[in-house]
């Protein structure tokens, strides 16, 4: 172990003991918390069907970088070297097209955790949790943005199909890895503009979601979240599944609720949601995301919003009933390294938080010296945070500092930079 880093994580302990923090404790929390590491970064969100057409459903990566992974071998490898540079034990999440198909067309009602045997061998190699999303775009039958709330009943009906083969294929991957499995339903139905009947699709989806929910699965290998969104390009004027929409359904039908950081109006956080939400729902998923003026996902940086979500988690006590995953898709940079920034963001964020002078906040608070709570808030943002952070990257035997980077520049050396 580097004696500067030691060194430095003695005084910063030090320090942060003098406030009533102990950096040792933090660190030990830290480590319990894992971030699901989104697998559609890698690839652009393309997904491996033969039969897979345009990035579909208002979404949109924009960006040429070199290297993208074409395959769930390179989408594998890509991942695990992302995740060699990360600290902690954390998860993967898998987008029902990634599934292998080996060439053949299986079209999205017909998928089988036969399809992601591959992904629950590494993930179990690598002691991965892992979780899951049904694909909702990119298909012809979702050509016109209408899935789950589609007026034509065969459409409704197959992708009511589509849910309940991802439900069993998320079943399958709990079990088979030990740790449960999170299915999100996102779908992108809405449209361009206005409608004149906002209530048919919403009561078409109520149904279609309760029909996938009615399919028998073992709570304790998947549990399913519903995530709420405000637009896309081209459905602009109307979401079907809105946060109103879906945060009524999942309190009604016991789901759980999915906040995504970029599904708001470009000036609304998620920060205040958080404990609103949990008063009355019991779990919620987040897709930890940057949006850029736009729903734009970029690529989660170590800000002000990054900050109050972590610090609302750890203060409420919320890190038991959150799991925390990422949502972007870059295809601007590196998307290795994009994968490695967002995850060691999220991480700083957390141990920023769980190593905030909470006693010494709370108190001021309590006894109403909001002058002390300001200026307390304002001190801990120069403690050594830093040096806890190196030294929690050195004990996990992962990079410390922007170490990690020259081994992405030499992993897109030897390996992406051959991609043709
Ligand atoms: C779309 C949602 C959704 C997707 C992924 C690919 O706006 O955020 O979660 O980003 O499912
Ligand atoms: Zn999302």
């Amino acid at each position: 172990m580097s004696a500067n880093v030691q060194q430095a994580y003695r005084l910063a302990a030090e320090r942060y003991r003098e406030m009533g923090v102990d950096a040792g404790a933090a660190l030990a929390k830290l480590k319990t918390v894992p971030i699901s590491l989104h697998c559609w970064q890698g690839d652009d969100v393309k997904g491996f069907e033969d039969f897979g057409g345009e990035l579909g459903g208002g979404l949109a990566a924009t960006g040429n970088y070199p290297g993208a992974a074409r395959t769930p071998d390179e989408l594998r490898a890509d991942a695990a070297k992302a995740l060699s540079l990360i600290p902690g034990t954390h998860r993967f999440n898998l987008h029902a097209f990634y599934g292998e198909f080996k060439g053949k067309k299986v079209d999205r009602d017909e998928i089988l955790p036969e399809h992601f045997a591959g992904w629950i061998d590494w993930a179990r190699s690598l002691g991965l949790g892992l979780d899951f999303n049904p694909t909702y775009f990119s298909h012809p039958k979702a050509a016109d943005n209408f899935t789950l709330s589609h007026a034509d009943r065969g459409i409704r009906d197959f992708w009511i199909r589509h849910g309940i083969a991802c439900r069993r294929i998320a079943e399958a991957m709990g079990r088979a890895v030990g740790k449960t499995c999170i299915t999100n339903f996102w779908i992108p139905d809405g449209m361009k503009d206005t409608p004149v009947d906002r209530r048919g699709p919403r009561e078409r989806l109520i149904q279609a979601l309760d029909e996938i929910l009615a399919a028998p699965v073992d709570q304790s290998c998947t549990r399913d979240s519903v995530e709420g969104k405000l637009f896309a390009i081209g459905i602009e004027s109307y979401t079907v599944g809105s946060h109103e929409f879906y945060q009524s359904y999942s309190l009604a039908r016991r789901t759980l609720f999915t906040l995504d950081t970029g599904h708001y109006h470009p000036t609304e956080t998620i920060t205040d949601k958080i404990s609103a939400i949990l008063s009355f729902i019991p779990e919620i998923l987040l897709h930890v995301s940057r949006g850029v003026r736009w729903d734009s996902d970029h690529v989660v940086t170590l800000g002000d919003d990054l900050g109050a979500i972590a610090q609302e988690l750890v203060r409420g006590d919320y890190l038991g009933r959150t799991h925390i995953g990422l949502d972007y898709f870059d295809a601007s940079i590196n998307r290795v390294a994009a994968w490695v920034i967002g995850v060691r963001n999220m991480l700083k964020a957390l141990l920023q938080a769980m190593l905030e002078p909470i006693d010494r906040l709370r108190e001021a608070e309590r006894s109403g010296d909001y002058t002390a709570r300001l200026a307390l808030l304002e001190e801990a943002k120069t403690l050594p945070f830093g040096a806890v952070w190196d030294y929690y990257c050195e004990t996990a035997g992962v990079p410390v500092g922007e170490a990690w980077l020259s081994e992405v520049q030499a992993y897109e050396r030897d390996v992406l930079a051959r991609r043709g």
